[in-house]
């Protein structure tokens, strides 16, 4: 069978991967969950939506000839990787992860590690504070358990629906931010914590260093639990890996 990959995206690894794919010139399709109004354009061929669960990706693999897949989602989402899994198992189509180291505290940095968002939730127990939850909104309504605090919300689309915080401020814009930018956001919105997950990678990673700088706490959501994928780091290594 003649290499078709399919790309599962949504990160800055996954757009590095794909124009490394475009300029080798193998025949491949990228994916997008459909999560943000405006995905960011891709040189690739690109759907956009759910498959429909695992069934559904199987189908998919089927009916597209893929040979390969390279689950280059957020390691945070986990449902689709583990989808991946078991429809590649499935189907005998290889797969691989592609993804980023996590995040190490450094000397000066004031991190509090959570499992999950529940745990990031139950942190917030006790007086008003003015907190940066830097989540997106997939995890928002969890913080509705924490009525007092004020929230800055960053977010990539203007919510359709008022949060489901009562005090808040929203915030949209669409990464990868720098430290400059994000020690102003931390400074014009006072703010006193911040909520983030354990993303790695280089596009989400300035509020740490704004947060160490500034002295802020940060609770730090770390990853939940992935499939026993190969996992490499690079678009080179995934291009050795399609060639077998
Ligand atoms: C739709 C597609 C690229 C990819 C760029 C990376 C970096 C910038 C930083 C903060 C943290 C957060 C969030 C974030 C970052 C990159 C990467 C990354 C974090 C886009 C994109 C899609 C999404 C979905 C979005 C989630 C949200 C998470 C915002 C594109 C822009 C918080 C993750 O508001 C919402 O609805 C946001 C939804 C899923 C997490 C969540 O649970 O809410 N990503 N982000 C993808 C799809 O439809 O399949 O337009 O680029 C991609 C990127 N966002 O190609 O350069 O590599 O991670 N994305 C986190 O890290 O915690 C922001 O604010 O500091
Ligand atoms: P998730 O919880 O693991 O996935 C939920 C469902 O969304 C999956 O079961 C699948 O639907 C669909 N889906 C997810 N990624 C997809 C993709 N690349 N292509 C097609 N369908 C996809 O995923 P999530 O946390 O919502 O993340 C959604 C997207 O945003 C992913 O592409 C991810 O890389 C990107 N992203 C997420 C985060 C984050 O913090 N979660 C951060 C940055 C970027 P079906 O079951 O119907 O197939």
């Amino acid at each position: 069978m003649t290499t078709k990959l399919l790309i599962l995206g949504g990160t800055t690894e996954a757009s590095a991967l794909a124009k490394a794919v475009m300029q080798a010139g193998i025949d491949a399709v990228f994916s997008y969950a459909g999560r943000v109004a405006k995905p960011k354009d891709q040189p690739l061929p690109t759907r956009v939506g759910g498959f429909g669960g695992v069934d559904g990706l199987a189908t998919y693999l089927r009916d597209n000839s893929i040979t390969h897949v390279i689950d280059a989602t957020h390691p945070f989402a986990a449902q689709m990787s583990w989808n991946a899994y078991h429809a590649c198992a499935q189907e005998g189509v290889d797969l691989i992860a592609l993804t980023r180291p996590a995040w190490q505290a450094q000397a000066g940095d004031d991190w509090h590690h959570v499992a999950d968002i529940e745990g990031a939730v139950a942190t917030l127990d006790g007086a008003a504070k003015r907190v940066l939850l830097a989540l997106g909104k997939l995890n928002l309504p969890a913080f509705a358990a924490q009525p007092q605090h004020h929230y800055i919300l960053r977010l990539v689309d203007q919510p359709e629906t008022p949060p489901a915080v009562p005090h808040h401020t929203v915030v949209v814009a669409r990464g990868p931010f720098d430290v400059a930018g994000d020690r102003a956001l931390m400074e014009q919105h006072r703010v006193e914590a911040v909520v983030c997950k354990n993303a790695g990678g280089i596009g989400a990673e300035a509020k740490l260093h704004a947060a160490r700088a500034l002295n802020i706490p940060v609770i730090m959501i770390d990853r939940p639990k992935l499939p026993p994928s190969a996992v490499v780091a690079t678009s080179e290594e995934i291009l050795a890996w399609a060639k077998n």
